[in-house]
């Protein structure tokens, strides 16, 4: 038994060392588990009602990283691997860095300021179970006819809305689940109970006599009964053209390391190029991820105006992270990552195969030419596309977040995100969609259902280092000009302007036509042209909520797609790191207003995907996806088209 346990500490120790792939690689499971255990053997393990909010990596200095990937790394330990730790204890919230080689804690304290850290999965579960426990709960049911076996309570997130001392807590809206496995479809109207979370009490249920009655449940089914057409004939996972070595991927002309935690899902970091003309890799992007979400519903009415979430601060798109369904999902030939992040106790939990990476071919034509200019010849030459996708998928309660990272051998990044899942609805008697005097807050999607008019804002966290940390944000405006001397009376030309302070690098898109680039000032190609990437912008949608509104306060960073700022290794949350229950105090808009220079510096980009949703019928019982994102595209990165090898 003793020879055992020895041979296997060994085991777990080669297995460690050979592990450590990359310095911003993931908390593995050992780890969470040590971080669990240095807590609860610590002084804080007597802290009334102890429970792990956020446990990460606390990154090491860019500088580190950096040498450490560019050094032997045979012989060499990591710059250090520290944990980040956030934890509720005693009605406080506690802030903890770890370090994960001598077991220590190196450093500690209390957080005064604004808002609370995202919820526990335990937490939400507890809160969801309370009603079934309440005599006022099972009377009310009891008294609208409805079975309660067939009830299901969700915990939301409540926002702010000016007060000023805000304790941690949920309001529960309950659904009902007969004859369908629809829930959302079948909201209970007029129904709302808060919780609050550090008491775990219900401190008020508001049952209004006004409700409107249960829609009826036939036709809500989203279950999928038709036949599956035959997967596309694949070859099998045997013979993929890329590598996946702990966390590091390597494929074609590309290499970057697949992250994962929490709160922001999948997180990109140090992804480089291969330039076979200069015989290098080229760095791109230190890191990328979901920064933050925001999704307001436009119902002021008592029963909805608090639906502002926040879902990456509240809840976390990693924790909402479901495992992929193969050939569903991802296509046959898709390799899966498992994602690891700690439970509300401190330990580790698994979602299997939260992450999917795999080749696309895409059926598009990466370039191609005809050529019929030469006497006698008909020249054809193309390629098809083939990229390479990293997916997760984050169900957040009724919503369904497609998030793709895309790479291109022409030196593309494209970011994608689908929405999909069903909607949240409100009940109503109205059966025809007619114009009504009565104010409605969305249309008419189903039966006596409402699908109440909303946003989704997705905010991308873009550490791009093209070449180098030293980059400057270009505007090139497209100026038209009269024309002189000439037939014609008008052409456009590009006037470059490169924003000088975080002030100047705010900006609200579709206002006038320029091209956003992220330039290296420092290189420049043969031909004289600073290297860079182009921020290629989706579909443009920014908040139209007034700015005093308080979700708007909170989410102030929504009113602007594009916001540049001076690298911060701690300013990674768009809305602030605490953002449940968040005033406003912290976050992009605040960091952005210190008006710091960007020019020549290391920057960070900032874009927001938007979504204005205004439901309809084919929204229901479920929706087709909806997909929008942007793509980083070099310009002048290289000398030439890179898919065509010297
Ligand atoms: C552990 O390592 C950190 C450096 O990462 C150091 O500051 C701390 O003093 C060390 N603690 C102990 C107990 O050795
Ligand atoms: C209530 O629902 C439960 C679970 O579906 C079922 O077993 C039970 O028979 C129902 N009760 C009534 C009174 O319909
Ligand atoms: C601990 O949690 C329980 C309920 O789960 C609550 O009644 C109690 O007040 C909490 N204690 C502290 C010190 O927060
Ligand atoms: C595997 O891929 C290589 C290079 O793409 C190709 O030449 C080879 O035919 C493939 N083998 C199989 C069994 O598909
Ligand atoms: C980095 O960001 C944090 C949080 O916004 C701030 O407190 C700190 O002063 C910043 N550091 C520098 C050097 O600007
Ligand atoms: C930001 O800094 C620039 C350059 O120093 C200055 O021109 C601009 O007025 C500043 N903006 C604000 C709001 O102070
Ligand atoms: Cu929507």
């Amino acid at each position: 038994m003793a020879i055992l346990t020895i041979i296997l500490v060994i085991t777990l120790k080669c297995l460690f060392i050979s592990s450590q792939h990359h310095p911003l690689d993931p908390l593995n499971p050992n780890e969470i588990s040590q971080i669990q255990k240095i807590i609860k053997t610590s002084h804080l393990a007597t802290l009334p009602n102890l429970s792990f909010h956020f446990v990460d990596l606390e990154e090491p200095d860019k500088k580190h990283v950096l040498q450490w990937l560019s050094s032997n790394k045979q012989h060499k330990s990591f710059p250090y691997r520290r944990a980040k730790v956030v934890i509720r204890g005693g009605g406080q919230t506690h802030e903890i860095i770890l370090d994960l080689t001598n077991g220590s804690i190196t450093s500690e304290h209390v957080y005064k300021g604004d808002g609370y850290p995202p919820f526990t999965f335990t937490e939400l579960l507890q809160a969801a179970r309370l009603p079934f426990n309440s005599f006022q709960f099972k009377d009310l049911v009891a008294r609208r006819g409805l079975n309660i076996s067939e009830i299901t309570c969700f915990p939301f997130t409540i926002g702010w809305f000016g007060e000023s001392i805000t304790r941690r807590a949920v309001k529960l809206s309950c659904f009902y689940r007969e004859r369908t496995t629809n829930v959302f479809s079948m909201p209970i109207d007029g129904l709302t109970i808060l919780v609050d979370i550090e008491s775990m009490q219900i401190t008020n249920i508001i049952s209004d006599r006004q409700k409107t009655p249960l829609p009826e449940a036939e036709g809500t089914d989203f279950q999928f009964s038709g036949v599956r057409p035959d997967p596309i004939p694949c070859k099998g996972n045997n013979n993929r053209s890329f590598t996946i070595n702990g966390h590091n991927i390597n494929w074609k002309n590309w290499r970057f390391n697949v992250g994962f935690n929490a709160r922001a899902g999948v997180i990109i970091s140090t992804a480089s190029i291969y330039d076979s003309g200069k015989n290098e890799w080229r760095r791109v992007l230190y890191r990328g991820h979901v920064s933050e979400t925001f999704v307001p519903y436009m119902d002021p009415s008592s029963e909805w105006y608090y639906k502002t979430f926040m879902d990456v601060g509240e809840f976390g798109f990693g924790r909402s992270a479901v495992t992929l369904v193969p050939l569903t999902d991802c296509p046959c030939n898709a390799a899966y990552m498992d994602g690891y992040m700690a439970g509300g106790d401190g330990l580790p939990q698994n979602v299997p195969r939260a992450i999917c990476i795999f080749e696309r071919y895409t059926g598009n034509i990466a370039w191609r030419h005809t050529e019929v200019g030469i006497p006698g010849k008909v020249i054809t030459s193309g390629e098809p596309e083939v990229n390479l996708v990293v997916r997760m998928v984050a169900t957040v309660g009724n919503y369904d977040y497609i998030l793709d990272w895309e790479f291109k051998q022409s030196g593309s990044i494209k970011v994608g995100v689908g929405l999909t899942g069903v909607l949240e609805m409100k009940p109503t008697t109205q059966t025809k969609a007619v114009q009504t005097k009565q104010e409605i807050y969305g249309p008419l999607i189903a039966k006596n259902r409402i699908g109440n008019n909303h946003d989704h804002f997705i905010t991308y966290y873009l550490d791009l280092d093209i070449d180098g940390e030293d980059n400057s944000f270009v505007k090139a405006n497209l100026k038209v000009k009269k024309a002189k001397a000439s037939p014609r009376k008008s052409y456009w030309t590009v006037i470059k302007d490169t924003a000088k302070t975080e002030d100047d690098a705010r900006l609200r898109l579709g206002m006038k036509a320029s091209e956003l680039l992220i330039v290296n000032p420092n290189k420049k190609t043969k031909l004289g042209n600073d290297v860079g990437y182009r921020l290629m912008t989706g579909q443009p949608a920014v908040s139209l909520m007034l700015d005093d509104d308080y979700p708007q306060m909170r989410a102030s960073y929504t009113k602007y797609q594009v916001w540049v700022t001076a690298y911060n290794k701690s300013e990674r949350w768009a809305a602030g790191f605490y953002a449940d229950r968040s005033t406003g105090k912290d976050g992009l808009a605040i960091w952005s207003h210190r008006n710091r220079s960007i020019v020549n510096k290391d920057i960070v980009l900032w874009y927001t995907v938007g979504f204005h949703h205004s439901p309809c019928q084919e929204d229901f019982p479920a929706m087709p996806t909806l997909a929008n994102g942007f793509e980083l595209r070099p310009v002048n990165f290289f000398e030439r088209n890179p898919l065509l090898k010297t």
